[in-house]
């Protein structure tokens, strides 16, 4: 995998962070935009606009979190953390300021535009022959990397920005959460229910509502009285609690949080060098300015008034910083009201009047009126925008690494800038109980893994609107799948636990989040092999079958590790669909995590049947996924028996990362390495196994298919690790 990386800077950029392991050599010596060949740059006064002009045949992948499928040429996207809570196709922000995209054409190119403010990025939308990008700017880095494939592109972009973010082992379990559960009763009623229903699960959230008036760092006591034995008394039935913390600090006299912020200068200011103001959540607040490392330290350090109680995970919220209006805003707006009195209100003025009131929310007019303290300068808010909540999220990261060096917390932020995958996770934000976005899902996993964004799921079910039970089963069947899997729903909608439609739905719901248990020995060791040797933990075809010009326009499939393809049912009223083979493969269409229902599929164009409790994973030709037993929780799961699926075409050669799954030792020790071979001798095939010394696996049942169809399966142990595998069936029979 060949690549070769130019660095380009303009002017006098804010350091960001984003590429911390680039070689001193080529840091040293930026080159000048104008030595970017592909690009034309023209620089205003303050801005920069960059021209490509396209090949025919290039397509544009990346960008992280958008609205888009994988090819984003044809499409207008804007670069500014937003709090968008209707996820509609035409919108062109979301949460995350992700700008890394790879031009894949008869050259292989990727680029990641370090600047933290705004940027248009019209990829052939006005003109379908030009991308153009303007930057609303100029001072900036660029980072291009050249190389012989989009694997390899990747690749090195992902260990420019560092080595990813890793949950304790138990945030790859089911969890559930709801805005909100809102008293320590509600929490009960759903550990009880989720028990009662035999459903694994390892976490449940607190939303807003358990803050005393949202206050950060606060706990309603009347909702929740005795914090600290309640946190036990989860965790007695073996669940974590996961509560949130906003960005925004209420401003009220005596609140210890507050009064803090105030003394020690930690809060945005205004024009006047006055802590800025605005309406979130709590009423008014300030912003602790996330910019400076004395504000993140002492935010950070706040976290513990929760793990002092016994938390060990958390989510950032409301961290664009999303902004409901500010007391200027409102106060123009009141006159406007007053204004429009005077006279008789027609309908362009009453539109006008009531466009106003939208318009009072995340308004780029607020977000030109507040400073951050960087260095010894003041710089607007609007400038450095893409980096608040990347920096709350660093905060959050580094107080607990106070808090305990080793331990590994869980955590995940809403807003994100490129580098801040370090730190933590993301949730895609409010997306609705819609097909459109549990296709939506699938879109966005590879795009923002590319960005190295690993650790990151949908609110499954949808978190506006009603979920009924179809959708809510479909959606399930992809989110096992994606590393952070929670269901997540809006308040007022309607509810939407596993348990919480029909019988037969909890039943099918119950095999579908015990076949994610089962299949956690494969994602785990996916997961941890894509942070260490940085590559994507799930993928587009494209990545694995750049020859293969079927691939170019393959979005609903997906690769997950190395061994597995899946492709998702995301229609309603779908008891199957069309899947595109770029290779033969063995499909398992499972409804349990009982191993039946497997068969040969020969490259091409194939129609699949998968029945609502169904679900389809296509095992790659000499690769295995590996299951091991189910439990209640991650924790709970007894790591002696496991059973390995292959396909078998010459041999197959695997192994499978495990460790602690609760400290840091990963980051320096080689962790349990399990190692499977199963190979043909003639008419005999062989299996062997290197039990890890550190890992309580004690025996593994082998199951494979040949390109044949014809089954074989047999079981090691650790007396007996080597052996022949018996052919038990002909295709299925
Ligand atoms: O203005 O805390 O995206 O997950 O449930 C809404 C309430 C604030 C937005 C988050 C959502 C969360 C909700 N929050």
């Amino acid at each position: 995998m060949e690549t070769t990386i130019f660095y380009y800077r303009q002017g006098m950029p804010i350091e960001t962070g984003a590429i911390i392991e680039l070689e001193d050599s080529i840091k040293r010596s930026p080159k000048r935009l104008e030595e970017l060949s592909a690009f034309d740059a023209v620089i205003e006064v303050e801005t920069t606009r960059l021209i490509y002009h396209f090949e025919k045949s290039d397509m544009v992948l990346g960008f992280g979190e958008t609205m888009k499928g994988l090819d984003k040429r044809g499409s207008k996207l804007v670069s500014f953390c937003s709090d968008e809570p209707n996820h509609l196709p035409s919108k062109e922000s979301l949460y995350g300021a992700h700008n890394f995209f790879v031009i894949l054409g008869e050259k292989t190119r990727g680029y990641f535009i370090d600047f933290p403010g705004e940027i248009l990025f019209d990829v052939g939308f006005e003109d379908k022959n030009i991308f153009n990008m303007v930057i609303q700017g100029v001072d900036f880095d660029i980072y291009e990397i050249q190389g012989d494939s989009l694997k390899a592109v990747v690749h090195k972009f992902l260990s420019l920005i560092g080595e990813g973010y890793v949950p304790p082992k138990w945030g790859f379990g089911y969890q559930q959460c709801r805005w909100s559960y809102e008293t320590a009763d509600d929490i009960r009623r759903v550990a009880k229910a989720m028990r009662a229903a035999d459903i694994p699960c390892d976490a449940i959230y607190l939303d807003i509502d358990y803050m005393e008036r949202f206050k950060d760092f606060t706990i309603c006591d009347e909702k929740f009285p005795t914090f600290e034995n309640f946190v036990r008394e989860l965790r007695d039935l073996d669940f974590k609690l996961v509560p949130i913390i906003d960005a925004g600090v209420k401003i009220e006299s005596g609140y210890d949080v507050y009064e803090e912020g105030i003394r020690g200068n930690h809060f945005c200011v205004d024009e006047k060098g006055l802590p800025f103001v605005a309406a979130v959540w709590p009423g008014l607040v300030h912003f602790p300015d996330f910019l400076n490392d004395d504000t993140r330290q002492w935010f950070g350090d706040k976290y513990e008034v929760l793990t002092r109680h016994g938390i060990e995970g958390f989510w950032n919220d409301m961290n664009e910083p999303a902004i409901f209006y500010t007391p200027e805003r409102l106060k123009a707006f009141y006159a406007h009201v007053e204004k429009s009195k005077e006279k008789a209100l027609d309908i362009y003025s009453f539109f006008e009047l009531t466009g106003e009131v939208r318009g009072l929310a995340n308004s780029m007019a607020d977000y030109k009126s507040f400073y951050h303290r960087v260095g010894d300068t003041l710089v607007r808010h609007d400038k450095v925008h893409n980096l608040y909540g990347y920096n709350m999220t660093r905060s959050a990261y580094q107080g607990l690494e106070k808090i305990d060096p080793d331990k590994r917390f869980l955590l995940f932020s809403r807003a994100s800038y490129i580098g801040m995958h370090r730190y933590g996770g993301i949730w895609m934000g409010d997306n609705g109980s819609w097909w459109e976005h549990v296709e939506l899902t699938m879109k966005m996993l590879p795009a923002l893994n590319m960005c190295g964004f690993m650790y990151a799921g949908a609110d499954t079910g949808g978190f506006q609107h009603d979920a009924d039970s179809e959708l809510m089963i479909r959606w399930n069947q992809l989110s096992i799948f994606t590393p952070l899997y929670r269901n997540h729903a809006a308040m007022g909608t309607r509810d939407q636990e596993p348990y919480a439609f029909d019988e037969e739905t909890t039943a099918t719901l119950r095999n579908v989040i015990g076949l994610r248990y089962a299949l956690i020995p494969y994602l785990y060791s996916s997961y941890m092999k894509a942070v260490k040797k940085r590559v994507p933990y799930s993928a587009n075809l494209i990545m694995a079958y750049d020859k293969d010009v079927r691939v170019r326009e393959i979005e609903d499939q997906l690769l997950i590790g190395d061994s597995l393809m899946i492709a998702p049912i995301y229609k309603q009223n779908r008891s199957g669909r069309m899947v595109y083979l770029p290779e033969d493969m063995l499909l398992w269409t499972s409804s349990s995590k009982e191993v039946s229902n497997l068969r040969v599929v020969k490259q091409g164009d194939r129609y699949i049947d998968v029945a609502l409790e169904e679900i389809a994973l296509f095992i790659r030709p000499n690769q295995a996924l590996a299951l091991g037993a189910v439990a209640d929780t991650v924790g709970a799961i007894n790591a002696e028996t496991m059973t390995v699926v292959g396909f078998l075409c010459d041999g197959i050669e695997m192994s499978l990362y495990d460790d602690d799954g609760s400290t840091k030792a990963y980051k320096h020790e080689q962790g349990f390495d399990t190692k499977i071979w199963i190979k043909k001798h003639g008419d005999d095939i062989v299996a062997r196994m290197a039990f890890c010394e550190h890992h309580g696996l004690m025996q593994v049942k082998i199951i494979v298919m040949d390109g044949n169809g014809v089954r074989y399966e047999g079981a090691v142990t650790r007396e007996t690790p080597s052996i022949s595998l018996e052919k038990v069936s002909w295709n299925g029979k």
